[in-house]
C-alpha cells in the first residue's frame, strides 16, 4: 500500500496529564488521517523533542478498538454484554437517571467524576459548569498533586519557581523524585544542554535505578520516604561548613537561627541511617551544591507520594534557600508553574452558578464514597448516579477492590464517556464514545513549563464520537439549565472570551496565529527576589500546615481532613510511613511506566510491546530468600488484597524495595485485578491524597 500523501502540518499541544505540555507539529495525511507527531522546534521549552508514545499517536487515534458508538449494558454489570444505542437515547437516559436520583435523594446524589485524561481547559473543566448549575456533588481533586503542592506552597507561598528553561544554564541539575526521562522528557533536554555546554553535573535522587538515574553523575538511591532526612543533612552541612548563605537567609527566610539549632543533630551520619545512603554520598552531594551557586532543584511528584511526602517536599525545597541558590540564574528550585498563567476559567466552570454549601467528595476515596461510608459522604445522601469523564478510577484509584465494589452497586447508575473500553467503562451502565484532542478545539497550559498553547481541531472525528463539551451542553438542555450563564457557546467562543478577560486581547485568533503565549514571570519574580508569596516576603522554614491558603486545601464542605497536626514544625524526617513489619517485610512503589501515561496508552500495541507486561522488580537477594525465580509468577499482598504478576529480578531496586511500573489495565493481570489493589486510600497529610509509592507488602513465590 502506498503511504498516504502528507497534506499539511497542523499545530497543537499534547493534552495528556504530563507536566511538559509539549507544543506539537502534527502530520495531516490525505484522507484526514494523522501521521507522525513531532515536538515544535521553535517552542523553546519543547525544543523539538517529545516522548515516543505521543510521537506514535496515529496508533492511538486510528486504533481498531476505539469506541465509536454509545453502548448500553445488557445483563449483569461488568458482564461484557452491550447493545448499541443512538446518541439521543444515550443522553436522554443519563438525564432521566440524573433527574430520578435528584428526586429521590436531592441533587448531591449525582456525582460528576472527572480528572485529567485531557488537560484541555474547555473539555476537562466544562463538567463543573453542569454540576454548579445543578448543585450536584463536587469533587476534591486529591489524587495527584496534593502532597507535592501542599509541601511547596507552605514554604514559598506561591506555585511558581525558577524558569524551567534555566536548567540549560545551570551548573548542577538536581532531579529529585521525578523519573524525567519517562515522565517529562523535556527536563532532560535542558539538563543535557547544561551538561554539554557548561559541563554541568546531574544529580538524581530516587529509590531505584530508573532511566533518569542512569544518566546521573551522582546517583542517590535512597530508601522510600526518607528524602527529608537527606535534605536535613544537606542543610546541616551548609551550616557546619559555612556554605550556608547567611546574608540571603537573613533577608529572605523566616527563622534561620531556629533552623540551624534544629539541624544540629541532623548530621550526615543520622541521615545515612535513615536513608540507606553512605555518609560519603551525602557529603559529596552537599559539597557539590555548596560550591555551585547555579544549582537547580527540579523537584518532582514521586517522593511526595509517601505518607510524609508533603514534609519531604518542604524539606527538599528548603535546601536552595539555605544555600542561597535562588539568587542565581540557573539556580533555585522548581516544581510547578500553576500560578503564573492568569487564565480566568470562571465562565467555562460556571463559577457564577456555584453554591458553596454543596458538598465535595474526595476523588481518591471513591471506594469509600460509593460503598456508603458516612464520613466519606460528609453524612449526606448516597451517590446514586455518575458521569465519569477523562478518568479511569477502576484502574487508577487506590483501594481498587473497594472502588470496584462501589461501581458494581446495583442501585448506582454510571455513564462513562471514554475513548476506549477501559476497566471503568467495562463496569458502566452506559458507555459513550469521546473525541481525541486532534478532533476538538481546546487550550492548554503547562504546569511544568511556561506556555499557554492552543490545540485547535485538526481532523474530523469518526462519525459516532462526541466531545466532552458536546455532552455537557446536551445534558444541560435535557436537565433544564441550558439557559444559565456560560452554556450555549462553542469551544472557540469560550476560549476567545477567556483569553480576552484574562488580559490577552487578541483572543483565539491571535493565539492561533502565535500558537502559544509565554507567561514566564521575569527573573526576579520567578526567583522570589522581590520576596516569597507571604505577607512578610520570607520563605517559611516554619510552615503553617493547616492555616495556609494552599491550592490543595479541601473545600470548606469537606472540613479539614488529613493528619496535618502530625507534620513537623521545621524540616524533618517524620515516620508517617506504611513501614515494613514482620508480616510485610517489603516496601512497594508503583512508579510510572515510560510508554504509558497513567492508564492511557496501555491499549496501544507499540507501548505494550515495549513495556512487556505487568512485572514486579525484585532484588536478587530478596528473590533468593523467597525462592522466587526470574520470570516466575509471584504473589504480592497486604491487608488490602493480593496481586499475581511476573517477577523480574534486578539490582536496580534496593533489597527490601519492590517496584511495579504501570499502569497496566486490570485485565492485563493474571487475576484481572490491577496494582491498585495494594495501594491505600487513607488520607495523606496534610489534606488528603493517595500515597501510591508507600505500601508495605509481603511476597510469595
Ligand atoms: N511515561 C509517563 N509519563 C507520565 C506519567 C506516566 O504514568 N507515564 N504520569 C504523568 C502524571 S499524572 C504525573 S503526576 C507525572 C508524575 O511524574 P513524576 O514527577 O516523575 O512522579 P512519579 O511518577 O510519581 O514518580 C517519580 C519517581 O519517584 C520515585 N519515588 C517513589 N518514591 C520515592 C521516594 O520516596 N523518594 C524519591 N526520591 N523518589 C521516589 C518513583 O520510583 C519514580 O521513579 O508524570 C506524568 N507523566
Ligand atoms: N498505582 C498507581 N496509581 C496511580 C498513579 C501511580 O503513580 N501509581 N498515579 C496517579 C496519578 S498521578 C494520576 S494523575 C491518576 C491519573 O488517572 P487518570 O486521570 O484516570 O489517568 P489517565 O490514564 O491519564 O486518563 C484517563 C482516561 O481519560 C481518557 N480521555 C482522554 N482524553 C479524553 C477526552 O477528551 N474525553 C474523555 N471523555 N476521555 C478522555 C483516556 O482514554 C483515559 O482512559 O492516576 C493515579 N494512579
Ligand atoms: S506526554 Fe508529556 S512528554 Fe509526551 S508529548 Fe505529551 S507533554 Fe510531551
Ligand atoms: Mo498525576
Amino acid at each position: 500500500m502506498n503511504k498516504p500523501l502528507l497534506l499539511s502540518t497542523g499545530h497543537s499541544a499534547c493534552p495528556h496529564d504530563c507536566p511538559s505540555t509539549c507544543a506539537l507539529d502534527v502530520e495531516i495525511l490525505e484522507g484526514g488521517t494523522v501521521g507522525r507527531l513531532r515536538g515544535a522546534a521553535d517552542n523553546d521549552y519543547t525544543a523539538g523533542v517529545i516522548c515516543a508514545k505521543v510521537a506514535r499517536y496515529a496508533e492511538r487515534i486510528h486504533h481498531p478498538n476505539r469506541l465509536l458508538k454509545p453502548l448500553q449494558r445488557v445483563g449483569e454489570k461488568g458482564g461484557g454484554a452491550w447493545r448499541e444505542i443512538g446518541w439521543d437515547d444515550a443522553l436522554d437516559l443519563i438525564a432521566e437517571r440524573f433527574l430520578a436520583a435528584e428526586v429521590a435523594h436531592g441533587p448531591e446524589a449525582v456525582w460528576p467524576y472527572y480528572y485529567a485524561g485531557t488537560m484541555g481547559l474547555v473539555q476537562r473543566d466544562g463538567i463543573h459548569r453542569l454540576r454548579h448549575a445543578k448543585r450536584y456533588s463536587g469533587q476534591f481533586d486529591s489524587i495527584c498533586t496534593n502532597m507535592a503542592w501542599g509541601g511547596w506552597f507552605v514554604g514559598a507561598g506561591a506555585m511558581r519557581g525558577a524558569d524551567p528553561r534555566e536548567i540549560a544554564k545551570s551548573d548542577c541539575v538536581v532531579i529529585w523524585g521525578t523519573n524525567a526521562v519517562a515522565t517529562q522528557v523535556n527536563v532532560m533536554t535542558h539538563a543535557a544542554r547544561a551538561r554539554k555546554e557548561r559541563g554541568a553535573k546531574i544529580v538524581v535522587v530516587d529509590i531505584y535505578d530508573n532511566a533518569t538515574m542512569r544518566q546521573a553523575d551522582l546517583a542517590l538511591k535512597l530508601r522510600p520516604g526518607t528524602d527529608a532526612a537527606l535534605a536535613c543533612a544537606l542543610m546541616h552541612v551548609a551550616f557546619r561548613d559555612g556554605t550556608a548563605d547567611r546574608a540571603y537567609l537573613a533577608r529572605y527566610t523566616d527563622d534561620p537561627a531556629g533552623l540551624e539549632t534544629h539541624l544540629a543533630t541532623r548530621t550526615p551520619e543520622w541521615a545515612a541511617k535513615i536513608t540507606g545512603l553512605s555518609t560519603e554520598e551525602i557529603e559529596a552531594f552537599a559539597a557539590l551544591i555548596g560550591r555551585t551557586p547555579r544549582s537547580y532543584f527540579r523537584l518532582g511528584y514521586g517522593f511526595t507520594r509517601q505518607r510524609n511526602g508533603a514534609a519531604a517536599m518542604h524539606a527538599a525545597m528548603s535546601v536552595p534557600a539555605v544555600y542561597g541558590h535562588w539568587q542565581y540564574e540557573g539556580g533555585g528550585a522548581f516544581h510547578s508553574n500553576s500560578d503564573i498563567f492568569g487564565l480566568d476559567k470562571s465562565e467555562i466552570m460556571g463559577v457564577a452558578l456555584c453554591d458553596p454549601t454543596v458538598r465535595h467528595l474526595d476523588q481518591s476515596r471513591i471506594g469509600a464514597v460509593l460503598t456508603g461510608d458516612a464520613e466519606a459522604l460528609s453524612e449526606g445522601p448516597p451517590v446514586t448516579a455518575m458521569l465519569i469523564q477523562n478518568t479511569n478510577p477502576a484502574n487508577v484509584c487506590p483501594d481498587q477492590r473497594l472502588v470496584k465494589q462501589g461501581l458494581m452497586r446495583a442501585d448506582l447508575f454510571v455513564a462513562v464517556h471514554e475513548q476506549f473500553m477501559t476497566d471503568t467503562a467495562k463496569l458502566a451502565d452506559l458507555v459513550i464514545p469521546a473525541t481525541m484532542f486532534l478532533e476538538h478545539d481546546d487550550i492548554y497550559r503547562g504546569g511544568g513549563q511556561n506556555h499557554i498553547t492552543l490545540g485547535p481541531k485538526l481532523v474530523e472525528p469518526p462519525a459516532g464520537v462526541r466531545s466532552n463539551h458536546f455532552v455537557v451542553e446536551e445534558l444541560a438542555k435535557r436537565l433544564g439549565v441550558a439557559d444559565r450563564p456560560g452554556f450555549g457557546k462553542s469551544e472557540i467562543a469560550l476560549i476567545d472570551a477567556m483569553l480576552k478577560t484574562s488580559g490577552e486581547p487578541g483572543g483565539f485568533d491571535a493565539l492561533k496565529a502565535g500558537r502559544w503565549i509565554d507567561k514566564q514571570p521575569d527573573f526576579e519574580t520567578a526567583h522570589f527576589l522581590k520576596g516569597f508569596g507571604w505577607p512578610d516576603g520570607k520563605f517559611r522554614f516554619r510552615p503553617d500546615w493547616a492555616g495556609s491558603l494552599a491550592p490543595n486545601r479541601p473545600p470548606e464542605s469537606l472540613g479539614l481532613q488529613g493528619p496535618h497536626a502530625r507534620l513537623p514544625a521545621l524540616p524533618d524526617h517524620v515516620a508517617l510511613l506504611e513501614s515494613s513489619d514482620a508480616a510485610h517485610p517489603y516496601r512497594l512503589a508503583t512508579s510510572p511506566a515510560r510508554q504509558f501515561l497513567n492508564s492511557t496508552f496501555a491499549e496501544t500495541s507499540g507501548s505494550r510491546q515495549r513495556e512487556g507486561g505487568p512485572a514486579l522488580m525484585i532484588h536478587p537477594e530478596d528473590a533468593a530468600r523467597e525462592g522466587v525465580e526470574d520470570g516466575s509468577v509471584v504473589v504480592v499482598g497486604n491487608a488490602r488484597g493480593e496481586v499475581r504478576l511476573e517477577a523480574k529480578l534486578t539490582e536496580t531496586v534496593k533489597p527490601g524495595v519492590l517496584v511495579h511500573e504501570g499502569l497496566w489495565a486490570n485485565s492485563d493481570f493474571l487475576d484481572g485485578e490491577g496494582i491498585n489493589v495494594l495501594t491505600g486510600a487513607d488520607p495523606v497529610a496534610p489534606f488528603g491524597g493517595a500515597a501510591f509509592h508507600d505500601n508495605r507488602v509481603w511476597l510469595r513465590a
